[in-house]
């Protein structure tokens, strides 16, 4: 059952208060916060388990590689990977994308070339293409949206040209919260001969994503953004481009065999992690995936668009806010950016901070589509499984007062 009253039971950093104010915390997009499971995982590791994995011969280390390997499977599962050997540990979604920049990119995008984005994406899925297009002579093309980060589908097929080797979108837009038609991106450009990352960094943690049914090419993820701790993520890439792929990262771990001027690299997903990985943090990652499927990923997903049902109503009734994104909350997740009048969104965050409110105000590092908005910065506030209308309801109560003080 997904009782919101219970799961906060389970987040202890929520019962706190901020400038003599009940903590409210809607900055989810940025990173979310963590259950009791997770962090009491983390720390029975430490107490218990703790050794370098894949080496020992000894009792330790071969449990704590079992528990690694292990939390490697429930991802696996999660994201419904043919393999384990597809699920790679790297430190965040930005760390995906740049593996896939460097190793897959350098080998197969050539002068003449283009890489495919959108407008809505996120500088971690912008800028290690840029620098790959700077390397090699490749261009780099985006598809148009709209003011509400809705792809224009007919530019795509426009844009699918020959020259197009890899499209890189994000599943869901970290300020519009727009959700972008994954499956039709996907099939489209793999008809027109190009393969696809899906940067899954705000998707994956608010709607079940199954990689087969997508069939996409890659997948980034970060584990903090999903109720994991910080320092891990996941690239998932299907089992043959990987095995093709040379490696990004060398030294331990990714090697077979070395010899003084030679190396022979270790099997799938190992060779993709040199040295000793995160430990402790994808076992933590995993007990959150336990935790997320607990809850059920379709349940999340509903709890989310109740919740910003909601809020679009109750903001929308605040004098003078713009609300940015789509009006349908079926068709967003739970990310909402705004203005108030003109009042500068790091203003805004200044005032809700004073009430206990934590949003995020800037340009999110999605600086190409606030130019596209016509605005230098939003607020942005970010819902997940421990927020209720009562939040919304505080966030709304403090932007009218906030409209009043800066009108006074
Ligand atoms: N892709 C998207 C769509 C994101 O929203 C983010 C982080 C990243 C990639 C990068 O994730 P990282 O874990 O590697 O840093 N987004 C945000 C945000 O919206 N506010 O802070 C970080």
């Amino acid at each position: 059952m997904f009782d919101v009253d219970v799961i906060r039971q389970d987040f202890p950093i929520l019962h706190q208060q901020v400038n003599g104010k009940p903590l409210v915390y809607l900055d989810s997009a940025a990173s979310s916060q963590k259950p009791l499971p997770v962090i009491q995982a983390m720390d029975e590791y430490y107490r218990t388990t703790h050794a370098n994995v894949h080496r020992g011969i000894y009792q330790l280390s071969e449990r704590a590689t079992e528990a690694y390997e292990n939390a490697r499977k429930k991802i696996a599962r999660f994201i419904n990977a043919r393999s384990w050997r597809e699920v790679v540990f790297t430190r965040n979604a930005t760390e995906s994308i740049n593996l896939v920049a460097y190793a897959w990119g350098r080998h197969h995008v050539k002068a003449g070339d283009t890489i495919l984005l959108t407008e809505v994406e996120h500088h971690a899925n912008i800028v290690p293409w840029q620098q790959l297009a700077a390397e090699t002579g490749a261009s780099v093309a985006y598809l148009p949206v709209d003011e509400r980060g809705c792809c224009d589908m007919a530019a795509l097929e426009l844009l699918l040209d020959n020259t197009v080797k890899l499209v890189a979108f994000t599943q869901m837009s970290n300020v519009l919260g727009t959700i972008l038609p994954a499956e039709e991106i996907i099939a489209r450009s793999h008809a027109a001969g190009a393969v696809v990352l899906m940067d899954g960094a705000q998707g994956v943690p608010h709607m079940a994503t199954d990689v087969q049914a997508l069939d996409v090419d890659f997948l980034a993820i970060s584990g903090h953004k999903m109720l994991g701790p910080t320092g891990i993520g996941i690239l998932y890439g299907k089992r043959h481009i990987l095995e093709e792929m040379p490696p990004f990262l060398t030294g331990g771990e990714m090697i077979r065999r070395v010899t003084k001027d030679s190396a022979e690299w270790n099997d799938l997903p190992w060779k993709f992690e040199a040295g000793t990985p995160a430990i402790a943090e994808a076992i933590g990652l995993g007990v959150a995936v336990d935790y997320l499927n607990r809850l059920d990923m379709h349940s999340v997903r509903q709890h989310e668009i109740d919740l910003m049902s909601y809020a679009l109503r109750r903001l929308s009734q605040v004098e003078g806010i713009c609300l940015y994104g789509p009006h349908d909350p079926t068709a967003r997740g739970g990310a909402i950016a705004f203005n108030l009048g003109d009042t500068h969104a790091h203003d805004l965050a200044s005032i809700l901070d004073h009430e206990g409110i934590a949003i995020r105000a800037g340009h999110h590092c999605a600086m190409p589509l606030h130019q596209k908005l016509g605005v230098p910065a939003t607020a942005r506030a970010s819902f997940y499984v421990y927020n209720q209308p009562s939040e919304v309801d505080r966030l709304a109560e403090v932007l009218e007062m906030a409209r009043q003080l800066l009108e006074g």
